[in-house]
C-alpha cells in the first residue's frame, strides 16, 4: 500500500473546513493507504500561543480524528512532539535549504506581514519543519488543498536537493511525494464573507461552525450568517460567493449531487434554505459529536492510542532520519 502523511495543527476552533477539506478526506480514502496522521503540534508554536491550551487541544483534536471516523487498523495517529526526530531532521534540512527558498514562500510572506514584528524564526522556517514531517516517513502521497501546493513542491525540492547532493543516483535517500487531490475537496469559506476561508485563527466565532458547536450555536450561526438579497439560489455566481459556499455545504454534508441541489434549491429564498442548511449541518455533525463525547471520556484509552502511534510512528522516522545522516557523514551514536 502506498503511505500517506497529513496533520491538522492543535489551536482549538476546530471548524467545518478542517473536516471537509481534510479529516473526512482521510476517513474516505483510509482504507486504500497506509495513513500516517498527526497532531501538528510543533507548527501551533510559530505563531504566539497559549501554554495552558496546547495539550487539552492537542487532546481535544485525537479524539475528533477518531470521533469522525479514523479507524487505527489503516491509520497510525500520533503527536509531532512525541517523535522527536521531526525537530532533528528539521535542523538537517535546514542546513542544505537556500534561504531565499523560504523568503519566496506565499504564507510566511502574508502571515509574517499580519503579525508585523512579532514574527519568529519559527514561522520562516515552517516549511522545511513540514518537509520534514513528509519525508520522514518516506510518504508516497500528501493531500494538499490549494494553498498548500507551495509547500510540497518546496518538501520535492529540498528532498532532490539532499538526494543530489548526498546520495546516489541509484539509491535516493529520500522519496519524493507526490500530491494527492482528494476526490470531493472543499474550500470552506466563511459565514461572513464568502471569499475569505473558514479558519481558527478568525476573531469572531460567527465566521465559523465548529465541528463541537450545540445544534443551538449552529442554528444561531447560519441564521446570522452572511447573504444577499437576490431570489433563488444558485452555484458558482462569482457575484455570489456566500450563496456558492452555503449551497456547497448543503451539498457536501447532505451527500446529494451538485446537479441535484441546483435543482432542489434554484427557487428557494433564504428564509427556507437556512433552516434546511442548519438542521443538515446539525444532523451531520451528530454522530460525530456523539462519538467525540465516548472517546474524552476515556482518556486511559486516547493515551494508549498515542502511545502506540508514537511508537510506530518512530519506528519509520527513527529509520529514514538514520538514513540521512550516514548520507551526510555523520558517525551514528554507539
Ligand atoms: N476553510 C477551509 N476549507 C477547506 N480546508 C481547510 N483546512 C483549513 N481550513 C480550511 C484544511 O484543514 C487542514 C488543517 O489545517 P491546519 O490546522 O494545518 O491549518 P490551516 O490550514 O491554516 O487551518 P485554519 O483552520 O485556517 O487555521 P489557522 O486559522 O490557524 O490558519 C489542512 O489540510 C487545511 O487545508
Amino acid at each position: 500500500k502506498q503511505r500517506v502523511l497529513s496533520g491538522v495543527q492543535p489551536t482549538g476552533n476546530y471548524h467545518l473546513g478542517n473536516y471537509l477539506g481534510a479529516i473526512r478526506n482521510w476517513v474516505e480514502g483510509q482504507s486504500e493507504y497506509e495513513n500516517y496522521l498527526f497532531v501538528a503540534d510543533l507548527h501551533a508554536i510559530t505563531v504566539p500561543h497559549d501554554p495552558t491550551q496546547l495539550a487539552a487541544d492537542t487532546y481535544t483534536l485525537v479524539a475528533l480524528y477518531l470521533a469522525c471516523g479514523l479507524d487505527l487498523n489503516h491509520s497510525t495517529i500520533f503527536v509531532q512532539s512525541h517523535v522527536s526526530a521531526h525537530s532533528e531532521l528539521t535542523w538537517l534540512l535546514n542546513c542544505i535549504t537556500p534561504l531565499n527558498w523560504l523568503q519566496d514562500m506565499i504564507q510566511f510572506k502574508e502571515k509574517a506581514v499580519k503579525q508585523g514584528e512579532n514574527v519568529s524564526a519559527g514561522l520562516l522556517d515552517y516549511p522545511v519543519l513540514m518537509a520534514s514531517d513528509i519525508l520522514l516517513y518516506q510518504a508516497d502521497k500528501v493531500p494538499v488543498g490549494e494553498d498548500q501546493k507551495q509547500h510540497l513542491e518546496l518538501t520535492r525540492d529540498i528532498a532532490a536537493r539532499l538526494n543530489h547532493q548526498f546520495g546516489k543516483p541509484e539509491q535516493p535517500v529520500l522519496k519524493l511525494p507526490d500530491p494527492l487531490i482528494p476526490k470531493q475537496g472543499a474550500r470552506v469559506m466563511s459565514l461572513a464573507d464568502g471569499t475569505r476561508k473558514m479558519s481558527k485563527s478568525d476573531p469572531s466565532d460567527l465566521s465559523r461552525i465548529n465541528l463541537l458547536d450545540s445544534p443551538e450555536q449552529i442554528q444561531y450561526k447560519i441564521k446570522r450568517c452572511k447573504t444577499d438579497p437576490i431570489r433563488g439560489l444558485t452555484f458558482d455566481d462569482p457575484e455570489r460567493p456566500e450563496c456558492n459556499n452555503l449551497l456547497t455545504l448543503y451539498t457536501l454534508l447532505a451527500g446529494k449531487t451538485k446537479e441535484d441541489v441546483a435543482v432542489e434549491c434554484h427557487d428557494m429564498g433564504w428564509g427556507q434554505f437556512k433552516p434546511l442548511l442548519a438542521d443538515t449541518i446539525i444532523e451531520a455533525l451528530k454522530p460525530i459529536q456523539e462519538k467525540y463525547q465516548a472517546v474524552t471520556e476515556d482518556k486511559s484509552y486516547l493515551e494508549s492510542v498515542l502511545r502506540d502511534g508514537a511508537e510506530k510512528a518512530r519506528a519509520i522516522a527513527n529509520q529514514t532520519l538514520s538514513q540521512v545522516k550516514i548520507a551526510l557523514g555523520y558517525s551514528l551514536p554507539l
